[in-house]
């Protein structure tokens, strides 16, 4: 992309009405537009990290066998009348009639509607075990949207059901989502540690949160610091095989962490006091096991293969795609803009020409361009004729990991400059050498 052609309306002053950093940065990087309290309109960069982080979601739930499918997001208010839940949800539910004065309601989550998919189609214990997820948006009436992304009203979630014969069949599938989102997490360059918590209107007994540790958290945590120790890394597993998942989750969930509502102070105070910590964390996302809660009332029951009718035993778990924008800045920033890691990065490399309308200078940025393309790279190249200090500027505050810099007293020498937004640091390489680097840079994300 040439960011002549681009539309990134980025803003010179900063939004008063942004508390939070990663609130603030996404409104000056031009990612988001407040279209009401708590309901945005993604711009050109915003919408491309969040295709990537749903990308990222995608492939690892592909990975775990789970199947992407689409619901709707407005609902019929008779589905959540049988479960109970059309009064239970309270204000938090947009409730809206229709001409013909059905009641209906933008979905919150969807339990109610994947039961009824699954009750109309699955008799079998045959056709068991079945997980089935999509990515959509929900609203939720939140009394308090805020801190942009992070607490909307509208927002972008992935929600996974599974359908299990048996407790322990569902179980195998809470443990195949709490591996899998780990992953998840870490290739968006996160740490998100589980934690136990409170189930709230989801039900059930099981559940865990991923928490993003950041100051400007909205939950409260406490937990044994050796947890922040613990890596998925590119460790190979067996979707299928119980004991690899379950092993994961013992690891994962063998030293202390807990939300504020499941915390626990006498088992606290027993873990050594330097390893004690209470801090503030993001919640990125949520596991369930539920059992039958919904099952038994909407009727979701199969053959069990021994002559009775079971209902099945069921979990949800959700991703806060839209969330993770904020959540990922809130982790990766400076003084100077946002640090995109590699995996979520909107464009792979920034291409800043230094005197632009200098034929060696234009001439060096089009086949850098064309290089990282054929490469499978997506290049941002600033070609306006602004001075260099206001391009470097744009480039730190949208983030890109990686930006090379053309000039003519490098070309002069055969080079041109590559930099890292992490560090700062710089080194000088020939043309072809920096298409080599960058590409290699990126192979574990492509
Ligand atoms: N049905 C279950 C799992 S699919 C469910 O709804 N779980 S949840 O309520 O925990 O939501 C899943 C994730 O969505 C949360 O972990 C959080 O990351 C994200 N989320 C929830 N509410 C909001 C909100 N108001 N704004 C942005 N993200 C949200």
């Amino acid at each position: 992309m040439r960011l002549s052609r681009y539309f990134l309306p980025v803003l010179k002053e900063t939004p008063s009405e942004a508390q939070i950093v990663s609130h603030r940065l996404m409104l000056r990087a031009g990612m988001i537009k407040q279209a009401s309290a708590g309901i945005y309109s993604w711009l050109p960069l915003g919408y491309k990290v969040l295709k990537r982080i749903e990308q990222i979601v995608h492939e690892e739930q592909i990975r775990a066998g789970h199947i992407p499918m689409l619901m709707p997001t407005l609902q019929p208010a008779d589905l959540w009348r049988e479960s109970g839940r059309y009064d239970a949800y309270g204000p938090e539910m947009l409730r809206i009639r229709d001409r013909h004065d059905r009641d209906m309601l933008y979905g919150p989550t969807n339990e109610e509607m994947i039961t009824d998919i699954f009750r109309a189609h699955v008799t079998s214990y045959k056709d068991l075990p079945l997980t089935l997820y999509h990515i959509q948006w929900k609203f939720r009436d939140e009394i308090r949207p805020r801190f942009g992304v992070m607490r909307g009203r509208e927002f972008l979630m992935k929600d996974g059901y599974n359908f299990d014969l048996t407790k322990e069949d569902a179980l195998h599938a809470y443990n195949r989502h709490l591996v899998s989102y780990l992953r998840t997490y870490e290739r968006m360059g996160l740490q998100a540690i589980p934690m136990r918590a409170d189930s709230g209107p989801i039900g059930g007994d099981d559940t865990h949160e991923f928490l993003v540790l950041a100051e400007t958290g909205e939950s409260e945590v406490f937990y044994d610091s050796e947890i922040t120790e613990l890596r998925f890394g590119d460790r190979e597993i067996d979707y299928d095989s119980r004991e690899q998942c379950q092993a994961v989750l013992e690891e994962f969930t063998s030293r202390y962490a807990r939300t504020d509502e499941t915390h626990d102070a006498a088992i606290f105070a027993d873990i050594p006091e330097d390893r004690q910590r209470v801090a503030r964390g993001i919640e990125v996302g949520q596991i369930f096991y539920f059992g039958t809660k919904y099952s038994v009332p909407l009727g979701a029951l199969v053959d069990d293969g021994q002559g009775g009718r079971v209902p099945v035993h069921m979990g949800s778990h959700g991703i806060g795609v839209s969330r993770l924008v904020g959540a990922i800045i809130e982790a990766s920033h400076d003084d100077k803009g946002i640090i995109w890691p590699e995996g979520v990065t909107p464009f792979h490399v920034g291409i800043v020409n230094l005197k632009q309308g200098d034929a060696a200078c234009d001439g060096a940025c089009e086949d850098l361009y064309k290089a990282f393309t054929a490469k499978g790279l997506e290049p941002l190249y600033d070609d306006r004729s602004e001075r260099a200090g206001a391009k470097f500027a744009s480039m730190d505050l949208i983030g890109l990991p990686w930006r090379v810099t053309v000039g003519p007293r490098g070309l002069g020498n055969g080079v041109v400059e590559l930099t890292s937004r992490r560090t700062g640091e710089s080194e000088e390489l020939p043309l072809e050498a920096v298409v080599a680097r960058v590409a290699e840079i990126y192979a574990p994300h492509m």
